[in-house]
């Protein structure tokens, strides 16, 4: 199954926070990559007192089901230091989201597929349309080119150094 995956990160070196978990990813059984945004400086969504984002987007293809795949991600997390501090929205080592896995669309209480933030986040799109094919839909939501339409910069930017 083809799936992607976002990842973002605003404290303690973010760059390399993201490049140490491409390549966690790219470390796991069963997966193989198919391919990594740019890196991109994003303002914060949420409460504004935290630093800037550094956010992208990894195209892999994986043998695991939904839940074992997001579990995998979730102990990359934490290997690389992240503490749920219960702050929604608040700063972060590293958050790994599973954006979309396939074209399936699933609701249970620990696992949200489509993520539901992704339409309306210029980070997440912008990254998305690099490792996506240019008609990819979002199952239940729409096409990936109408939503970035719809969706201003907010200031988004590729970072020289990715
Ligand atoms: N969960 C459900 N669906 C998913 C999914 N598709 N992927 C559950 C990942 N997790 C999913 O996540 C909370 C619970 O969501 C998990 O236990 C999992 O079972 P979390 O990572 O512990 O908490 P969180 O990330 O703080 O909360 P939330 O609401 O998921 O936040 P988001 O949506 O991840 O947003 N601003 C910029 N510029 N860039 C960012 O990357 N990120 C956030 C966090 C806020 N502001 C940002 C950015
Ligand atoms: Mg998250």
């Amino acid at each position: 199954m083809i799936a992607y995956i976002g990842l973002g990160a605003n404290l303690a070196d973010p760059v390399s926070q993201l490049q140490t978990a491409c390549a966690a990813i790219a470390a796991l059984p069963g997966v193989r990559v198919l391919g990594c945004s740019p890196f991109y400086r994003s303002s914060p969504l949420g409460p504004a007192d935290q630093p800037d984002y550094v956010n992208a987007v990894m195209a892999v293809e994986t043998d695991d089901a939904p839940l074992d795949f997001l579990r995998q991600l979730q102990a990359i997390e934490t290997q690389q230091g992240r503490v749920r501090s219960g702050n929604r929205w608040g700063p972060r080592t590293l958050d790994l989201d599973l954006l979309l896995y396939g074209d399936q669309v699933i609701a249970t209480a620990e696992l949200t597929v489509p993520h539901p933030g992704l339409s309306q986040r210029e980070f997440v799109l912008y990254p998305l349309r690099d490792v996506a094919p240019a008609d990819l839909v979002v199952p239940g939501v729409g096409r990936l080119a109408d939503l970035i339409a719809g969706c201003p910069l907010r200031g988004l930017a590729a970072l020289e150094e990715a």
